[in-house]
């Protein structure tokens, strides 16, 4: 387990033992350190595996304070765990279904729910709540918890609408997540691209080619951004824990996806949609941080 486990978190201050380093401009922007300065980071670029096997990196937050973000999308083989181990029903299959790609457009799919849209345990859990989403991240800060693998008053949850938008931009002022033109994006994520015209997706897309037409793909098969992240720009839709501030009642989601409109793929733009609403563009990447 200790190998598995968050650095070997049981009680102690976590260790500073980084499997993986910045790139030293990254690192500079990360500490607030003058370009040269001699001293290496000394936590921020730390990577931890925890017990569902999510790789999740130390990062600054908006306001400087450190926490761990999930590399990835959070997977099927993820949300599995989850479910076997807690008997969770998600929203879907309490409700009768979720919206689905069919015929070029998103319709109502009755019967479907994660278990069933794209399914692939490397692919990001999709046609999940909000609540689901919030679901998860309760019992997976209760399994650590109990296992003495969480570090002390840390808590899973999504993040925020502001910290998924630090985090994408990576210390940098990009238009994308990784890059600032587009055609560059096919090698950054999962977008409406030449595979998916090909496929009849029947929306504009951008005019190069990232392997995958028609549906989510396989969480980290494309470049990470300057912070270690994947997927950031495209791929699914990312739940946050924000509120929208012209509804508070829509919670806000963030990154685009592999079938949306393309100004959606900017780091800058959100959408905002009722809690209960799940489909085969939307899922959630998770932060593991102080609880307040
Ligand atoms: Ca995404």
């Amino acid at each position: 387990m200790v190998a598995r486990g968050p650095a070997g978190y049981h009680g102690a201050i976590p260790p500073s033992r980084p499997q993986h380093r910045l790139a030293p401009l990254v690192a500079a922007l990360l500490l607030g350190c003058p370009l040269g300065h001699s001293q290496p980071p000394q936590r921020a670029g730390a990577v931890m595996i925890n017990e569902l096997g999510m790789r999740l990196i130390e990062l600054p937050g908006p306001d400087g304070g450190l926490l761990w973000v999930a590399a990835h999308e959070t997977t099927q083989a993820a949300f599995a765990r989850f479910v076997d181990a807690s008997g969770y029903t998600t929203t879907a299959e309490r409700e009768g279904g979720a919206k689905v790609w069919r015929g070029g457009a998103w319709v109502w799919g009755a019967g479907a729910s994660w278990r069933s849209v794209f399914p692939g345990p490397a692919r990001p859990v999709v046609a999940v709540s909000w609540d689901d989403a919030v679901a998860f991240c309760a019992w997976l800060s209760e399994h650590e918890a109990t296992l003495g693998a969480l570090p002390p008053g840390h808590r899973y949850r999504l993040p925020t609408d502001a910290e998924w938008e630090h985090l994408a931009r990576a210390g940098a002022h990009q238009i994308y997540a990784g890059t600032d033109d587009p055609i560059e994006l096919c090698r950054y994520g999962n977008v409406p691209d030449l595979a998916a015209a090909r496929e009849g997706l029947g929306r504009p897309v951008i005019g190069c080619d990232d392997g995958v037409g028609l549906g989510t793909a396989a969480v980290g098969r494309y470049a990470a951004n300057a912070f270690g992240l994947h997927d950031m720009s495209g791929n699914v839709w990312e739940w946050t824990q924000s509120p929208d501030p012209r509804d508070p009642g829509a919670r806000r989601m963030r990154g685009g996806s592999w079938s949306g409109r393309l100004d959606a793929l900017r780091i800058d733009r959100a959408d905002a949609y009722p809690p209960d609403l799940r489909g085969g563009a939307i899922g959630f990447r998770v932060v593991l941080a102080p609880a307040p």
